[in-house]
Formats: structure tokens, sequence, C-alpha cells
């Protein structure tokens, strides 16, 4: 039945939508402390590259003043400039050598005093920053060469390596910090490297001195980003983990609460929810059983036998009596044709249905299978219409009612007084019995009136030779009344009232 792959896809639905509004918030949230975390990093590593951007500055001004202030000297026998020299790697912090330059002629160190060495312009990235990876005095200290030069005369002036390493590891001491000079670049472990800067996994920044011919550049190592979540966010995991929880659990609950009342009634109909009650119609004459009305009861879960009137509304609203109907024409055939033997006569079984039923020819279906169930002749089936909505005639219902009585089912418009059918309905239609509403019979033994519209009505069916069915029957005074006017069949508390299968069969085989 396809009502029944539909429920359990909407179940599975149900929890599919429960999870997603437990898990969205938290992968939304995750994906925004990402970022958050992403963007603190870019943020730590700006500042810290800015720093050692700073910090460098400063120590290539000192250096470059040791230069500017040995400059004039160039040219000078070492002899008289030596002194000099020595005081300007004294005086100042970083300098580790200065050295004199004549015509690209190293003639004078610090160190050595008269020495001999070419000079290769080349060398230094814009003719004014060399990062050496050590000299001849220490082989393993990298140094950087500054290189000031003004026609022939020539300064160089040494910044010791261990400084600029010692300032990478202070500066950056969480993130990885390197500098570059030209093609060659120093860690904070202080050893130089060939070639372009290596690109750094997480966050990198990258800026370049405005004033000397170098860039530094920050980063953190892969993962980075989900470590510093982990360090940092705990308390907002939490948080997040307590949001998915209580919007699943919102969810959960209003997708509980929006279930409308056609879907709850598929889902009791596929439960088999719906199950049929008997009152029994008793002979006017002889008092004994002639057959049952089937009325429709909901067996719900929690709240317990549910009467059809709260409940028939939607069920028609939304289509659904017609597969209701169904189930209920199947389970009394269930439930009465192995009682047959108990029948006296034609058992009459009267089932209510609706303007829905009256759409197509299903119902003529329905009605052959549940004739079939019954050992041929055993009963009358009547479709019980009640008067308060009368079905419009159409191609349809003609077919319809041509084909259900050639089939023998019988016609009965329920509630009869209560609406407006005219005689040309009752004729179009067929109908075979009328079921005088109950609130006529309980107009018996009130007013002359009333009891006038009664007499007119039994009158009335019996000049259009319908048979009729007395429904609401609850004092003998009314039993007796009515048999006295030849009302062939009563229906009422007084013989019994609508009671379920088992009740109904066993008290039918004890008639
Ligand atoms: O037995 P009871 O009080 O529950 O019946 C209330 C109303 O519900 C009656 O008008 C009766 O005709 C209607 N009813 C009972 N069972 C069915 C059913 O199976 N189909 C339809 N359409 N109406 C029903
Ligand atoms: O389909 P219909 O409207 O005829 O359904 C009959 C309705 O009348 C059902 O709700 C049934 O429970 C109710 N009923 C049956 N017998 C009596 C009776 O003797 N007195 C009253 N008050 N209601 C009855
Ligand atoms: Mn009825």
């Amino acid at each position: 039945m396809p009502l029944t792959v539909k429920y359990r896809r909407s179940r599975r639905m149900r929890i599919v939508v429960t999870v997603l509004c437990g898990v969205i918030p938290i992968v939304l949230g995750l994906v925004i402390l990402c970022l958050q975390a992403e963007r603190a990093l870019h943020i730590s590593t700006q500042r810290t590259a800015e720093e050692a951007r700073r910090q460098f500055d400063l120590m290539l001004d000192n250096t470059a003043q040791a230069a500017r202030e040995l400059l004039p000297l160039a040219g000078e026998s070492c002899s008289e400039a030596k002194l000099a020299l020595r005081e300007q790697t004294t005086r100042r912090p970083f300098v580790r050598s200065t050295n004199l330059v004549w015509d690209n002629n190293l003639y004078c160190s610090s160190l050595f005093g008269d020495y001999q060495e070419k000079v290769n312009p080349g060398d230094y990235t814009q003719g004014e920053l060399w990062l050496m990876n050590g000299n001849p005095v220490t082989p393993d200290t990298a140094l950087l060469v500054y290189r000031l030069s003004a026609g022939k005369q020539g300064a160089l002036t040494t910044l010791n390596g261990y400084h600029l390493s010692n300032m990478l590891s202070l500066i950056g001491h969480e993130t990885i910090l390197l500098l570059q000079v030209g093609n060659r670049w120093l860690s904070a472990d202080g050893k130089v490297q060939e070639g372009a800067l290596p690109d750094l996994p997480e966050a990198q920044n990258t800026l370049t001195s405005s004033h000397y011919a170098f860039t530094v550049k920050a980063g953190f190592p892969e993962g980075e980003v989900w470590r510093y979540m982990r360090a940092e966010y705990p308390p907002l995991f939490s948080l997040l983990m307590f949001f998915g929880v209580v919007s699943g659990a919102i969810g959960h609950v209003l997708q509980k609460r929006s279930t409308s009342p056609s879907h709850e009634i598929q889902r009791a109909l596929e439960a088999g929810e719906f199950i049929p009650y008997f009152q029994p119609v008793v002979h006017g004459d002889t008092k004994q059983w002639s057959g049952t009305e089937v009325l429709m009861r909901w067996q719900h879960p929690k709240e317990g036998l549910v009467r059809p009137d709260l409940f028939i509304p939607f069920a028609e609203h939304s289509g659904l009596i017609v597969p209701m109907t169904r189930s209920l024409m199947k389970q009394t055939a269930a439930i009465l044709a192995p009682a047959s033997a108990f029948f006296h006569g034609l058992f009459h079984i009267g089932i209510n249905i609706t303007a829905s039923h009256c759409h197509d020819l299903e119902l003529v279906e329905d009605c052959r299978e549940f004739l079939g169930a019954f050992p041929q002749g055993s009963v009358s089936l009547v479709l019980e219409l009640t008067e308060r909505e009368l079905i419009k005639p159409s191609d349809v219902t003609h077919q319809l009612f041509e084909q259900l009585h050639a089939l023998g089912v019988m016609i009965a418009i329920d509630d009869f007084g209560t609406g407006h059918s005219s005689l040309g309905y009752l004729r179009q239609f067929n109908v075979d019995f009328l079921k005088i509403d109950q609130s006529f019979v309980a107009m018996i033994g009130a007013d002359a009136l009333s009891r006038h519209i009664l007499d007119s009505i039994i009158e009335l069916s019996a000049k259009l030779d319908l048979g009729i069915v007395a429904e609401g029957v609850e004092t003998v005074e009314q039993s007796d009344y009515l048999t006295a006017h030849n009302v062939n069949f009563l229906q009422g508390y007084l013989y019994g009232r609508p009671m379920p299968g088992a009740e109904f069969v066993a008290a039918l085989s004890h008639h």
C-alpha cells in the first residue's frame, strides 16, 4: 500500500530533520570558530613580522651609521684609520667588524689591520646587503654585511648573525620567522640557506623593509589552526554541543507538534487503529436481530477510544475516508463472515459512506469483495448516505449506483429528516431505506406536532415503498409506538449499544 511506504519515509525524514537541526548549528559554529582561529593566527603573524622588520631596521640603522662615519676615512692608510675602525666595533652593539674599501678593494679591516681582498658589488643585494654563512674567522656564524660606497671610497660593516637569529627566535617564539636577503635566507637556528623563502603552511605573512634590502616572513606549521582551536576554544566547544542538543530537541518537538491531523490519521490507518463497532438493528415485530450498523472507532494508543465525529471530518477532508472505509469493510467481513450461521434470514449490514466515495467507481469493487466473503444470499449490504450532505448527481454517480444495484447493494438515506432531499432525489439514486433521525424518535410522547412530523415520514416511506429504520430507540414506549406504525426495523440503546466485534458475535449467537 503506498500509504505504508510514505509513512516509513516520512518517519525516517523526521529523524533526518532532527539530526540536521542538531548538527547544522555545530558545523556552522565549528566553521565560524575555524575562521576566527585563522584570523587570530593571521593577526599574530602580522604583528610578529612587523616587530621583526622594526628590530632589523633598527639594527641595520646602527650598522649603517658606523659605515657612514667611516666612509670619509676610505683612501687613508690603514695604520691611520684602523683605530677608528676598532672604535666603531666597540661602540656599536651589533657591529662585529668594520672595513675600508678603495676602488673595490678591501684594504683595511678592524680585525686584521692591513688586508687585501677583492670586493664584488654584485654579491650585494641592491649593492647594499650580503647575507653570508660565515667567514674564515667564524665559519659557522652567519653575518650580514652592509656596504656603503661613494666613488672609489667604500666602507663595509658587518652585523653579527648571532644577534639576527637570536631576534628571530625571540620575536617569533611560537611563530616560524625567517629573514631573507637576496636569494639567501636565515632561520632562527642561525643557518643560512640558498634559494627562495619556503612557503609556510598557515597564516603566512611577508613584509619587506622600506629602508634596507631585506624581507621577513612569519607563519605557522601545518595543523596550527586546529591546535590553536583545541587550546583556546574548549568552553566554546561545550557551548556549541549544548546548542546542538537544544536545537535538535526543539526540531524534534516542533516536528511532533506540526504533524497535521491528516498525517496522524494516515499513521493510525497504517497502524490499524480504526476498528469497527457493531450496533444491532432489530425487526419491528419480532425484535429479532436482523442486522447491524457498522460504526467506526479509533482505538488511539494515548487517547483511548475516539468517537467518529471527532475524526471523520478530517478523514473526509484529506480523502483518507475511502481507504479507512475499505479497511473497515475488510475487518467487518473477517469478523462477521465466520458467524454467518447465526444470521436469521437475510442479515443487513449497514456501512456509512460519504460524498468522497462517489467520485469514482472504486466502491463497487470494495462491495464486491465484501459480499464475496459471505455465503451467497446470507447478507444484504446497505450503504448509508447521510442526508446532511447530499451528493450531486453526475455521470459517475449514476454509473456507480447502477453498478451497486446490479450487485444487490442497497442504499439508505441516513439521518433522514435533518436535511432536505426531494422526492426526485430519492428516486434518482434508487434509495431502498430511510433511516429516521433519532431526534424524531425522541419526540415520541412529547407534543402532538412533532408526532405529526414523524407520522408523515412513516407515511411517506410507505407510499414510496421504502424500507424504514428508526434510530435512537431508547424506551419501550418509543418501541411500541413505532411497531404500531409498522416501522420495519429499529435501532437504539434499548436493543444494544455499539459494541466490539467479539462481543457482537457472542451476543448474536445467543439470540
Ligand atoms: O456511533 P457514533 O456515535 O459514533 O457515530 C457518530 C457519527 O459518525 C454518526 O453520524 C455516524 O454516521 C458516523 N460514522 C460512524 N462510523 C462511520 C464510518 O465508518 N464512516 C462514516 N463516513 N461515518 C461514520
Ligand atoms: O450513522 P448515524 O448517525 O445513524 O449513527 C448513529 C449514531 O447514533 C451513533 O453515534 C450511535 O452511537 C448513536 N446511537 C445509536 N443508538 C442510540 C440511542 O439509542 N440513543 C442515542 N442517544 N444515540 C444512539
Ligand atoms: Mn449511520
